[in-house]
């Protein structure tokens, strides 16, 4: 057994006990009172969902297993010669909530290497799609096409004790997070280099292989590491983790699961914002043509996009209260290997002035940018413009999480999801007006 598996099993048996006892000894004690706003408003703020993973707290932004990103960052595994540390690394800490040493980060990387071979099967499925079909769709379509793969379900079909799924759980979770960085190259090459692929390079890590088989040179390998790890978690009730969460519920495999949460993923209220924010400030200069962008101009745009009733994309959250720290992360970024470059200052100058707007339009609860308002800006300076593609890389990172979390859905035994529906006749009868 790896020192990975091995290390989540002890957790996960130090961990069970104190889930039986809340629910033995405590499971009356209250959480929330739902209000009829929460009920019709997509359940905004109940408190009713639980994981270990990760934290959001409103104005402190994310921390992953107790770490704010700045300490993630400087906790996990230094590599020589790279900025930022393995990814497989931070798997394990997901997992585990320990932090590895250099020797079991690398054991997680030589692991994925000999899982994360594609079948070909699935490069002809993706092939077989037309060619203007977007990439989030192949990519979905490429992590279902292999559910036949499931261990899960081999083992459930064979019989197996509850107290087991956790295993076969963790070994579909590490074969698709293996796989789907080579899944989102082949998408990309597939679809914007004319099928030209790149074989995979044995002697890297996920960063730098993805790197090679996208095609894009160093440092791109840092910026996949940053941002696969900065995308990862964002607690439970986002619309990706959440459905990945509620599908794998019914013990659907981590097929299934992934594969539908990357379809919430794709909406462009959530992941797809990112791609929007690039083709917001690339129909806006293309407006301006030869004249230089200016706040007032910016201004302009941004209420012109109000007032014709859409979102600013990048700007506002559910939870959030502050400029999402994955933003500032990625500004940290732009600052020391950008800071020159006119998309970079033009993305800050919205920065200046896009708060402002949304704060006096008065309907925004959080008028500050979230993880999509950058990334797209250092994805395009690295030559990757195809910007379609950003929610892919998205949903690479994002499956580090929900995979995570769904391993231990199974270890604690958490039943099927089912909340309970109320007719509108029942909301207006509770108000007393019925
Ligand atoms: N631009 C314009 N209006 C906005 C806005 C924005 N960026 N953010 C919120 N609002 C509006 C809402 O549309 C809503 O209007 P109505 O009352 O007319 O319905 C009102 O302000 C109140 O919304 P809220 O309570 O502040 O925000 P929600 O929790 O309902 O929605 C969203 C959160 C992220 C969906 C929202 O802020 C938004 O649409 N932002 C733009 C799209 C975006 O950047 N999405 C990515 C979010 C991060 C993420 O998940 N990444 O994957």
């Amino acid at each position: 057994m790896s020192t990975l598996k091995e290390t989540l099993f002890k957790k996960i048996e130090e961990h069970r006990p104190r889930t039986v006892r809340l629910l033995k000894e405590h499971g009356d004690v209250k959480l929330s009172d739902v209000t009829i706003t929460q009920a019709i408003g997509g359940a905004r703020g109940v408190r009713c969902l639980v994981t270990d993973v990760s934290y959001l707290d409103p104005f402190e932004g994310i921390r992953f297993r107790g770490k704010t990103i700045p300490e993630t960052f400087a906790a996990l595994p230094q590599v020589p010669g790279q900025e930022y540390p393995n990814v497989e690394g931070f798997f394990y800490f997901l997992m585990t909530g320990e932090i590895p040493t250099a020797e079991q980060a690398n054991e997680v990387v030589e692991d994925f290497k000999k899982r994360r071979q594609l079948p070909d099967y699935v490069k002809d499925v993706l092939r077989a799609m037309p060619g203007d079909t977007h990439p989030m769709t192949m990519f979905s379509a490429g992590i279902l096409a292999m559910q036949r793969e499931s261990i899960f379900v081999k083992r459930y079909n064979e019989g197996m004790s509850k107290m087991d799924y956790w295993d076969p759980m963790y070994e579909d979770a590490c074969n698709l997070m293996a796989k789907l960085s080579v899944l989102a190259a082949f998408v990309y090459r597939l679809k914007y280099k004319d099928d030209d692929q790149i074989a995979e390079d044995p002697n890297l890590d996920m960063g730098g292989n993805f790197a090679h088989q996208m095609g894009i040179d160093k440092p791109y390998d840092d910026v996949a590491r940053m941002y696969f790890i900065l995308h990862s978690d964002h607690e439970s009730g986002n619309v990706s983790a959440h459905t990945t969460h509620l599908v794998a519920s019914a013990l659907s495999d981590a097929y299934y699961s992934l594969s539908a949460g990357i379809n919430g993923l794709a909406g462009p209220l959530h992941g797809l914002a990112n791609q929007e924010v690039l083709s917001w400030t690339m129909k806006f200069m293309e407006k301006l043509g030869d004249v230089e962008p200016t706040e007032e101009l910016v201004k302009q745009a941004l209420w012109d996009t109000l007032n014709s009733g859409q979102v600013i994309p990048g700007y506002g959250h559910a939870v959030l209260r502050k400029t999402d720290p994955r933003y500032a992360s990625q500004r940290e970024f732009c600052l020391s290997h950008l800071p020159d470059y006119p998309l970079f200052k033009l993305i800050s100058m919205i920065y200046q002035v896009a708060p402002g707007i949304l704060e006096e339009q008065g309907k925004a609860k959080n008028p500050w940018p979230n993880v999509d308002a950058q990334s797209g800006v250092i994805q395009w300076y690295y030559g990757l413009t195809d910007w379609d593609f950003y929610t892919v890389l998205f949903g690479v990172g994002r499956a580090l999480g929900v995979l995570t979390n769904i391993t231990w859905d199974r270890a604690l035994g958490y039943p099927i999801e089912r909340p309970k529906s109320l007719t509108t006749a029942m909301l207006e009868e509770a108000a007393g007006i019925g």
